[in-house]
């Protein structure tokens, strides 16, 4: 989607700077020290879009031999995205604390003594990482609160706090473009990444998720340790019913940020339910199932622990992990009703 004109008039389309100050001005007491949060983890963003470009070329693959808080192997391009959105944060001066997937604990950020900021940034620095060495899309996601009022010592307790209150959220897709998607709770809007001229561009505004759509994302795979009500959700979407669109098409990437956009703009339900190896679910609240619930909820979808609205949830850790049902209104609607029991497939 493209304003007026031909996309080589690059001029025809707004920049996320641009884009970021007339929004600043739509708020009263602002004072610019959001934007220029904003602008940080943009920055970070090209320079990890600059390191995954050049993955192929130089030896960016495999992994550091490190084992991170997540038990997985630490992938090199983990370590770079996470150091890259730290060290733009540090340097902006805006960000008080940082909690990455990359690191156990929280990071203060007011270290250096002229460090006002006063917002918190949480941070999945590249999900999926596993998938740049067969060059599937991959992503950053990061979520944004306020430091509460009257907190002097900024610890981690000053970022357990519930989705529904964060100021802003947002995601990184680098795939066949690398595109910038966020929001501030007032619409989600879409950038891409224009390399020649190093800047985001508005090529996605407002953008609505359809209600309803006919693409599924999930790990079939977990099938045997899935609740029954899932089960009979899945084979209901398997039925054979032209007259309302089924079967659905299964798109399952691995890269949930990947499935996430193609969902957010096509319409679709993505869920990663507890399953006997991710008891709790595998994706994080923080810095994964929380800003994409937001950023779902601005488009007009929905996101669901099954039974519970993801946003407000009330976190206790930083890396504690939920179960996520996210996308389509109608879809995730359906998905909670199989899960209560009051669905069953079709005679
Ligand atoms: P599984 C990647 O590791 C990730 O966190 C998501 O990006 C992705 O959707 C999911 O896990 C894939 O997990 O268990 O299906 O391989």
């Amino acid at each position: 989607m493209q304003p007026e004109g031909k996309l080589e008039e690059i001029g025809a389309f707004k920049t996320l700077e641009q884009f970021i100050i007339e929004r600043q001005f739509t708020v009263e007491s602002s004072t610019g020290a959001f934007s220029r949060l904003l602008r940080d983890i943009s920055v970070a963003a090209k320079l990890v879009n600059w390191h995954m470009r050049r993955a192929g070329i130089v030896d960016v693959f495999g992994s550091t031999g490190e084992i991170n808080v997540q038990g997985e192997v630490q992938a090199v391009m983990d370590a770079l995205a996470h150091k890259e959105f730290v060290r733009a944060l540090r340097r902006g001066g805006e960000c008080c604390l940082i909690g990455s997937e990359e690191h156990s604990e929280a990071i203060p950020m007011r270290t250096a003594d002229d460090n006002e900021g006063k917002y918190i940034v949480l941070l999945d620095p590249l999900d999926g990482s596993s998938n740049i060495e067969v060059n599937v899309s991959v992503g950053t996601i990061f979520s944004i609160y306020q430091l509460p009022e009257g907190v002097k010592e900024v610890t981690l307790d000053a970022a357990l706090q519930p989705g529904i209150l964060q100021v802003g959220a947002g995601y990184v897709v680098y795939g066949s473009s690398t595109i910038l998607v966020y929001t501030t709770g007032d619409g989600v809007n879409g950038f891409t990444l224009d390399p020649s001229i190093g800047e985001f561009l508005l090529t996605h505004p407002d953008i609505r998720t359809p209600e309803d759509g006919n693409m599924y994302s999930v790990n079939e795979g977990n099938y045997e340790s899935f609740d029954i009500g899932l089960k009979k959700h899945i084979k209901w979407m398997q039925q054979e019913r032209a007259d309302d669109g089924r079967p659905l098409s299964t798109r399952y990437i691995g890269s949930f940020v990947a499935d996430f956009h193609r969902n957010l703009l096509k319409g679709g339900l993505y869920m990663y339910p507890a399953t006997h190896k991710s008891p709790e679910g595998k994706l994080r609240l923080m810095y994964e199932a929380n800003p994409l619930a937001y950023i779902v909820e601005q488009a007009g979808g929905l996101a669901s622990t099954g039974s519970q609205r993801i946003l407000e949830v009330k976190p206790t850790k930083l890396h504690q992990r939920i179960a996520v049902y996210i996308g389509s209104r109608k879809m995730v609607e359906t998905a909670e009703a199989f899960l209560r029991g009051e669905r069953d497939l079709d005679p």
